[in-house]
């Protein structure tokens, strides 16, 4: 079945400009107020979704914006809104919001993701399984190809970064990169546990930096998202179930647990 995938997206607030259609038509009817009655919108702010307007006791008041009267939008300014329908832009989106304030549909309806609404297939237990040995395996590769293009341009990683990559770059016993089975990247990590200690500490120390306070915040995370794309509609899921705490925010502790590292390797030494 299809599922909605609550996403680690971020919203950016931003102001929608929005036309004063209270000023234009009472200008045109009270034309010796035109100062007093423009006046009454400007730097009057209505929370997103919601628009000035002036009401007949030239009060200015923030009613919800009509989806309809938005602003024309190009292809990529539409939205995926948690309904999983596609909208214009933020400004139908917020003003659909405004609209059904008050009732259940109005307070799940958030942003979903930028971008038309597209098919994410359901996180089956079994892929929910493999993820966390492809993406630990996917991290060691990562950080093999900075190691090699440091090679000819230093700059991906820093010296202490390196030193600690070398070690496993130059194990003789380091699987290849490529598409493997399950099966494989189980028996490689049973095997050479030791080598994906590091990376798996390196991608926490690269997610963690808005603020580094050794928890990952959903925003955080989100860059993560875009580069795992075949292995994207597990990401929401995954990210849940490492949150063991339930507290919204993925701990260093929690990270390392969900791909397989031993309490006793946890090292906060290891994020640089
Ligand atoms: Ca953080
Ligand atoms: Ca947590």
């Amino acid at each position: 079945s299809m599922k909605t995938a609550a996403l680690l997206v971020c919203l950016v607030g931003s102001a929608l400009a929005i036309p004063k259609a209270g000023f234009v038509t009472l200008f045109l009817t009270n034309p010796p107020f035109p100062i007093l009655l423009l006046d009454a919108c400007r730097n009057f702010h209505c929370k997103r979704g919601k628009v000035c307007h002036v009401d007949e006791q030239e009060q200015p008041r923030c009613i919800c914006q009509d989806p309809a009267a938005c602003p024309s939008t190009k292809d990529y300014e539409h939205v995926c809104g948690t309904d999983n329908k596609t909208y214009e832009g933020l400004c139908q989106l917020f003003g659909t919001k405004c609209q059904l304030d008050g009732t259940k549909m109005g307070r799940q309806l958030h942003l979903d993701y930028m971008g038309s609404c597209k098919f994410i297939p359901h996180c089956t237990d079994y892929e929910v399984d493999q993820f966390p040995l492809r993406m630990r395996d996917w991290l060691k590769n990562i950080l093999m190809q900075y190691y090699e293009r440091d090679v000819d341009t230093s700059g991906f990683l820093t010296e202490k970064q390196r030193n600690k990559v070398k070690k496993i770059y130059e194990n003789e016993k380091r699987l290849s990169a490529g598409d493997h089975p399950v099966e494989l990247l189980l028996y490689d990590f049973e095997k050479n546990y030791h080598m994906y200690v590091y990376p798996v500490h390196w991608q926490f120390y690269q997610l963690d930096q808005h603020p580094v306070d050794r928890v990952l915040s959903h925003s955080e995370l989100a860059p993560l998202r875009a580069s795992l794309v075949p292995m994207e509609h597990c990401i929401t899921r995954f990210f849940q179930e490492c949150d063991g705490d339930q507290d919204k925010r993925v701990s260093l502790k929690e990270w390392c647990h969900c791909f397989g590292i031993k309490r006793e390797d946890i090292d906060e030494n290891l994020l640089f």
